[in-house]
């Protein structure tokens, strides 16, 4: 009995240490240009797959941008960037975070970052065109994000 409780310890503590050698961080630059197809204001990678626990960076690459939660997963609180800094969250529960730039939202500049399953795909799903719908420019990016969900 003792040495069950050793062995699950034992293996609960390297799974944890596995799922902190295996948290990533990942960094999303906000660029006021980037390829010829992508065009202008865009979050580089605009979609991630993470998993929970790792964590995101924003970069203020080029001048000018911030970057704001629209949708979160439930569980996780809504997020906000200040203007040109540099801002990092981990990522708490599963599901997709939909975010933009609130001074570039016009213009197109979107993302998204689906942690693990889309949990909350539904309200992804009801909220996304709302969002879509301030896009003057580029609104097809929404289609392009919403498209990467599995
Ligand atoms: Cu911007």
């Amino acid at each position: 009995m003792r040495f069950n409780h050793l062995v699950t310890s034992v293996t609960l503590s390297i799974l944890l240490i596995g799922q902190q050698v295996h948290a990533k961080e990942w960094q999303i630059q906000m660029l006021n240009y980037g390829s010829a197809e992508q065009g202008g204001m865009i979050f580089e990678p605009a979609f991630i797959h993470a998993q929970v626990g790792d964590t995101i960076t924003f970069l203020p690459s080029h001048s000018g941008h911030n970057a704001q939660s629209y949708v979160v997963p439930e569980g996780s609180r809504q997020w906000k960037s200040s203007l040109d800094k540099e801002y990092t969250f981990t990522l708490d529960a599963e599901g997709i975070h939909l975010y933009y730039c609130p001074p570039h939202l016009m213009m197109g500049m979107v993302g998204m970052i689906q942690v693990g399953a889309a949990k909350n795909q539904a309200l992804i799903d009801k909220k996304a065109p709302r969002l879509r719908s301030k896009m003057a420019l580029k609104p097809e990016r929404m289609d392009a994000l919403l498209s990467q969900i599995r």
